[in-house]
């Protein structure tokens, strides 16, 4: 045996006595980190078996947050880390907070449709939209609209929600839309039933198992349905038998609109500010691990990967990232007290292939 070989192997040797402290402790200290976990989140597991599962997930997302944070270029971009929804596998948050099935819901009906009787409210949705159709990519709105709009600060934006694993949320953000939408005319804000809209909304809708703004706006709209507020018909997240209330209040959709605005996302900020919020389909996949900050990359925009829908309540283009503000329906404990942002101007996270704006009666 030559010197040289010795001290490789010796070097070796030492390497693997080094490397196995090392390992231990990296697994002590990764259990320690999800002894953390478990007690900041409040997660108690049934036995060994649930907690190898659920402690592996976590590790994953450990991971996943790591390359997802390398990204980050400003101090205001989106900045991902540990969630409520950290110790689910990928796919277990798809089949629980995502609607896997969204864009054949989508395919299913035509965009850039409108819909609308002929009041007086109902020309100036269809007026907009038609010199949007006119101009289409000719006019730049930007000058003509606030450099930044946030419904909140008008108090026409209800409460966070929280859908936990009913895949409403075509049902929520639409719902969500309407409130506003009442609010804006009437100035009273009040929360609607979207309970009514899971059992009762028909078209490519089945309550807690899926559906789309777009065919939920067209049958609200076409049997002039009554929705009614959340006291009288309230949220039990399950799909229950449609019921009929007996009740003089209630709110009806007037007109609506459902646009795709890939490369025209200047007309959703037109919507946003001339009209209000809007309802947006958006591919979620990477939302498991947000924290805050404003969503750049790693989030696909293409039609397919659509599986969530959420409120665009404002925008804000005075920010160093020019961003949307985003409503999300999984609780006020998800991202920034239930919002996220979203940055302009490249389709991310697929929000501008289906966007849709209503006015009410
Ligand atoms: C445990 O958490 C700390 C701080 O939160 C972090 O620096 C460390 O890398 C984590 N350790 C492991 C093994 O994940
Ligand atoms: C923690 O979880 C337990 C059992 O699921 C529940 O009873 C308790 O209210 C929770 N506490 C908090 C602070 O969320
Ligand atoms: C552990 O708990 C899960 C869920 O409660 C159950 O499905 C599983 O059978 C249990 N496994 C063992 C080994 O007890
Ligand atoms: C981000 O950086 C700017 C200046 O570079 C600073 O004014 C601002 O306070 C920082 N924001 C945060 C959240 O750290
Ligand atoms: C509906 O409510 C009104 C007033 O509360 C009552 O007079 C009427 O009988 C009710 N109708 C039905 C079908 O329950
Ligand atoms: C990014 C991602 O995983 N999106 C999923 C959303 O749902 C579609 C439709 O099933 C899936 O194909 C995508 O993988």
């Amino acid at each position: 045996m030559d010197w040289r070989s010795f001290f490789y192997g010796c070097g070796f040797i030492l390497i693997l006595f080094l490397y196995v402290p090392i390992r231990v402790n990296k697994k002590h200290a990764s259990h320690h980190n999800f002894s953390v976990y478990m007690e900041r989140y409040n997660k108690s597991y049934s036995n060994d078996t649930v907690y190898h599962h659920r402690y592996k997930n976590f590790m994953d997302a450990s991971r996943a947050v790591d390359k997802l944070n390398k990204m980050r270029q400003h101090n205001s971009s989106a900045i991902y880390g540990l969630s409520k929804f950290s110790d689910m596998s990928k796919d277990e948050f798809k089949d629980q907070y995502l609607q896997d099935d969204l864009p054949q819901r989508i395919s299913g009906h035509k965009l850039n449709t409108f819909k609308g009787d002929s009041s007086e409210e109902v020309d100036v949705v269809r007026r907009r939209v038609n010199r949007r159709r006119h101009k289409r990519g000719t006019v730049t709105t930007a000058k003509s609209i606030p450099l930044k709009v946030d419904w909140r600060e008008s108090g026409v934006v209800t409460k966070i929600n929280n859908q936990k694993s009913c895949g409403a949320c075509w049902a929520f953000s639409t719902i969500q839309n309407m409130e506003s939408m009442y609010a804006i005319k009437y100035q009273k804000l009040l929360k609607l039933s979207v309970q009514q809209a899971i059992d009762c909304a028909r078209y490519s809708n089945q309550g807690c198992d899926g559906g789309d703004d777009c065919t939920f706006l067209e049958w609200l709209h076409d049997y002039k349905v009554k929705v009614y507020s959340e006291e009288v018909y309230p949220l039990h997240l399950k799909t229950e038998v449609c019921k009929i209330a007996n009740d003089s209040f209630y709110v009806q959709v007037d007109a609506f609109d459902c646009d795709s605005f890939i490369d025209q996302e200047e007309y959703i900020l037109q919507a946003i500010a001339t009209i209000g919020p809007v309802a947006v389909a958006v591919n979620a996949i990477s939302w498991q691990y947000y924290l805050g900050g404003v969503i750049q990359f790693n989030c696909g925009g293409d039609f397919d990967l659509l599986n969530h829908s959420v409120q665009l309540v404002g925008y804000d283009l005075t920010a160093e990232i020019p961003h949307y503000i985003a409503r999300n329906s999984w609780g006020e404990d998800f991202g920034d007290k239930g919002y996220l942002y979203l940055a302009m101007g490249d389709n991310l996270c697929g929000l501008a292939n289906e966007v849709s704006a209503m006015t009410v009666l």
